[in-house]
């Protein structure tokens, strides 16, 4: 009789990392300039005016972590490629130390039984290719292929499930409209330019990877999406719900899944720039093997006309739980990986990033008693059961994240690790999350 909560053999048990949030060595054995390097250096961009320059010194204890992550007994690591350390200009010459690091790192991974997993952007455009107009212009989505190509052909014999992009929407919106990301631009036909040029280079990167390796990649995106509910029931809430669903979720689904657009969205932001939307939905659409599914919360907004396009003003219902930065609400992860795989049915889904930051500290005895991240990961981690249980194509789950680590604007106010970092020291401490988590693997699932 199967246990109630054991995953299938095979299931994939990781933990998430980005390359600008972890490394460090910003400026070391030749790797270039990143935009996150230049924003963090502008004044009031982000808290305490952090910045990735050392981060968890990832690129000096890599050997350290990996050993930490089969101590855990993860089966897979996702990391994400810095395109700056590769190829400082963005385009051009390759920098064999940086491509090395990756390789060296695929090894050791290997090594210890953990499948690698990695992405090849994550925000980190290099300075160059931003310089000559960054996502709005096609050029840097050719010059992404390129790149793609360069590291499938150093590591892609061994590493061989990739994903191209994290979170398009972050990086298109956050970075060219809200600007509140790097490069910190706040222009709507940039944005949508953006999104266009992103999903572009997305499409070409998977040909690029699967032309530098026939027949051994398995690629696929990673998107933060989000279920969204109205506020009321009001009619003019369900519209602002619809329509930031569309901006969040199906203007980035819609065309890598289906091939096409979001025809509300499209009648709403065609006059930004009318002829994109048709444009290069073939590419876009190259078939892929897997949906990432990063997931944290849902998002609940009511109708505002003060607020800009689609009127939705964001709401924090009373009566869940929040961490530092959004409600707490598992059900949402099976809301919106169901609704996926009903829509869209891609062959394979991953939650390639769920986790929670709280603040988390080092008690008397050296523990880090971190419960309330037990308690989230283990009540989204029912729901992934519940999905599985319920034929819905899930392969794997990734933490996010394996080590505390840079969280962007909030500097590193938000410990998101399933391992302590002194910044300071560099010193790491597994955290009870991260001994719960190993004894998950273990059990294959939730113990009863
Ligand atoms: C994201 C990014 C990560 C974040 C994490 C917590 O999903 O925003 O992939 O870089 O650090 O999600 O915000």
């Amino acid at each position: 009789m199967k246990s109630s909560t054991a995953f299938p053999r095979g299931f994939i048990w990781g933990a998430s990392t980005s390359a600008y949030q972890i490394e460090g060595a910003w400026n070391e054995d030749g790797r270039g300039r990143s935009i996150w390097d230049d924003f963090c250096r502008q004044p009031g961009r982000v808290r305490d005016g952090a910045s990735g320059d050392m981060a968890a010194d990832h690129y000096h204890r890599w050997r350290e972590d990996v050993n930490l992550m089969a101590q855990v007994g993860l089966n897979a690591y996702r990391f994400s490629v810095a395109w700056p350390r590769v190829i400082p200009a963005g385009t051009g010459a390759v920098n064999g130390p940086g491509l090395d690091f990756y390789d060296r790192l695929v090894d050791a991974l290997l090594e210890k039984g953990i499948t690698p997993f990695p992405t090849l952007y994550h925000w980190d455009l290099p300075v160059p290719l931003h310089e000559r107009g960054g996502w709005t212009v096609p050029d840097t989505a050719r010059a992404f292929a390129d790149y793609a190509g360069i590291v499938a052909s150093k590591i892609g014999d061994r590493a061989r499930h990739w994903i191209t992009h994290n979170e398009p929407f972050i990086m298109a919106l956050g970075g060219y409209f809200m600007g509140q990301m790097a490069p910190g631009i706040q222009d709507p036909v940039a944005a949508m330019r953006a999104v266009h040029y992103l999903l572009l280079s997305h499409g070409l990167a998977v040909r690029a990877l699967r032309q530098a390796c026939p027949g051994v990649i398995e690629a696929g995106i990673a998107l933060n999406v989000n279920p969204v509910h109205p506020a009321t029931g009001s009619p003019e809430d369900a519209r602002a719900a619809r329509l930031m669903d569309g901006v969040l979720n199906r203007l980035f689904l819609d065309p890598v899944l289906k091939g096409s657009q979001p025809a509300d969205i499209v009648e709403l932001l065609r006059s930004l720039d009318p002829d994109i939307w048709e444009r290069d939905l073939d590419v876009i659409a190259e078939p892929i093997d897997f949906c990432g599914i990063n997931y944290y919360t849902r998002t609940v907004v009511r109708h505002d006309p003060a607020m800009p396009v689609i009127e939705a003003a964001p709401v924090y219902p009373e009566g869940n739980d929040y961490s530092q930065m959004w409600e707490i609400y598992p059900d949402g992860l099976y809301e919106i990986t169901a609704r996926i795989h009903r829509d869209y049915a891609p062959a394979n889904i991953l939650i390639t990033e769920n986790g929670i930051c709280v603040p988390d500290g080092i008690d008397f005895d050296g523990r880090v008693r971190d419960y309330r991240r037990i308690t989230y990961l283990k009540e989204h981690i029912a729901r992934v059961k519940r999905l599985v249980d319920d034929g819905v194509p899930v392969g794997g789950y990734f933490v996010w994240s394996f080590l505390d680590n840079f969280e962007w604007t909030y500097g590193y106010d938000m410990r998101f690790g399933l391992t302590h970092v002194n910044y300071s020291t560099g010193e790491r401490v597994l955290k009870d999350s991260g001994r719960w988590f190993a004894n998950v693997i273990r059990a294959t699932g939730l113990a009863d």
